[in-house]
C-alpha cells in the first residue's frame, strides 16, 4: 500500500474508534431485561397538569409499578391544590388502594413560587376540578417516607420525584439512615444544554427548592435525572394528542383535554411546534428505559442568590474530575414514549 493510502486507511481506523468511543459514552441506560423491572414505588409530586399525565401513566401499569403511596409537596401551586390534584387523579384511574399523603406546605429557606401561568391556577389545565370522594392518609409524608423507608428491605424502593425534592430532603435530614431503603430516585428536574424554564439557567422543580435539591443530589442514593435536555425532545403534535383522545376512554380523554391546554403556554413560549410532558418522561423511565440514553455525571446545585440561583451545574466533560452522582438522561425516542403513554392510558377508564 502507497504511503499516503496506508495512513489514510489509519486515520480513517483511528476515526472510526473514536467515532465508536462517542457514542458508547452515552449508552442506552439499561439493557432490555430493565424494560421488565417490577418497582416497588413511591410517587412524589406537586400536580400539576404533567404531574397527573404521570400520575394516571403510572397507576395504569400495576403489573409493573407496585405504588406504595403518592406523596404531594407545594410546587407548581400551593399544597392544599397539589394534594387535591393527586386525589383527582387516584379517583380518575380508580385506584382507591393507593394512599396520599400531604407533606410541606413549603420550600427549606427560599420564598414559596408556584407556576400559575403554566398549569393554571388550579394546577390542571383543560379539565374541571372538583373536590374528590377519598380523603388524604392520615399523617405527614415525611414521616410517611421515613416510616417506610426505614422498614422496607435494603435498596427495595423507588421514589419518583416530580416536583421540588423538599420531602425527602426533610426526610433525609431527620433520617439518614433511609437511604438503605432506597433503590434508586428518579427525578424530573434540572437543565443544562437545553437552558432553564423559570430562569434562563434553572429548571422549576430545583429553583422552587435549590437547597432541597442539594441534600438529595449529595445523599448518595443512586439517582437519575431527567431534565429539560431530554423533556424538551419529547414534544406533543395534533396527532399525537389525536391518538390519546381516539382511544375513547375516559382517562384519554381526560389527558388529551389537559394536554391541550396544558402544551400552548411552552409552544408559545418557546416557539416549540409541541409541547413537552415533563413528569411523564420519569413514568416512561421506569416502564422501559431503553427509550432513553444518559451519561454517569457529576452534578451539583448553585443555591447562592443571583442569576445562577437553582441552575443544575452538570459537569458533562468531566472537567471538575467530581465523583458521578447522577445518571443524566440526554436522549429519549418521542415516538417510543407517546406509543407507551397511549398504550397505558388505554388501560385506564
Ligand atoms: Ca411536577
Amino acid at each position: 500500500m502507497p504511503l499516503s493510502s496506508r495512513w489514510k486507511a489509519d486515520l480513517f481506523s483511528f476515526l472510526l474508534a473514536g467515532f465508536a468511543l462517542l457514542t458508547t459514552s452515552i449508552a442506552p441506560t439499561a439493557a432490555h431485561a430493565a424494560d421488565a423491572t417490577v418497582h416497588t414505588l413511591i410517587i412524589d409530586t406537586d400536580p400539576g397538569a404533567d404531574d397527573v399525565i404521570a400520575l394516571l401513566f403510572a397507576m395504569a401499569a400495576p403489573e409493573r409499578l407496585k405504588i406504595q403511596a403518592l406523596t404531594t409537596v407545594a410546587g407548581n401551586v400551593p399544597l392544599a391544590k397539589t394534594s387535591r390534584n393527586a386525589r383527582l387523579a387516584r379517583e380518575w384511574a380508580k385506584r382507591p388502594d393507593i394512599p396520599v399523603y400531604a407533606g410541606a406546605p413549603r420550600p427549606l429557606l427560599r420564598t414559596p413560587i408556584y407556576a400559575a401561568d403554566v398549569h393554571g391556577s388550579e394546577g390542571i389545565t383543560g379539565v374541571k376540578v372538583f373536590e374528590p370522594k377519598q380523603p388524604l392518609a392520615e399523617g405527614n409524608a415525611v414521616d410517611y417516607l421515613i416510616r417506610t423507608l426505614r422498614a422496607a428491605p435494603e435498596k427495595s424502593v423507588t421514589l419518583a420525584m416530580l416536583g421540588p425534592e423538599t420531602n425527602l430532603a426533610l426526610a433525609l435530614t431527620q433520617a439518614p439512615d433511609i437511604t438503605r431503603g432506597l433503590r434508586e430516585l428518579v427525578l424530573m428536574g434540572g437543565a443544562h444544554f437545553n437552558g432553564g424554564n423559570i430562569t434562563p439557567t434553572a429548571e422549576f422543580n430545583v429553583f422552587a427548592d435549590p437547597h432541597a435539591a442539594e441534600i438529595v443530589l449529595k445523599s448518595g442514593v443512586p439517582i437519575t435525572m431527567l431534565p429539560l435536555d431530554v423533556t424538551h425532545k419529547i414534544l406533543t403534535s395534533p396527532d399525537r394528542i389525536a391518538k390519546l383522545r381516539g382511544i375513547g376512554n375516559q382517562a384519554g380523554k381526560t389527558v388529551a383535554d389537559i394536554l391541550d391546554a396544558y402544551v400552548q403556554h411552552d409552544m408559545q413560549y418557546y416557539g416549540l411546534p409541541g409541547g413537552p410532558v415533563h413528569d411523564a418522561t420519569v413514568i416512561a423511565y421506569l416502564l422501559q428505559p431503553s427509550l432513553f440514553k444518559g451519561k454517569q455525571v457529576n452534578v451539583e446545585v448553585d443555591s447562592r442568590e443571583g442569576l445562577g440561583f437553582g441552575q443544575t451545574v452538570m459537569d458533562w466533560y468531566g472537567g471538575l474530575k467530581r465523583p458521578a452522582n447522577v445518571n443524566w438522561i440526554a436522549e429519549g425516542d418521542a415516538p417510543g414514549f407517546f406509543d407507551l403513554l397511549t398504550q397505558r392510558i388505554s388501560r385506564l377508564p
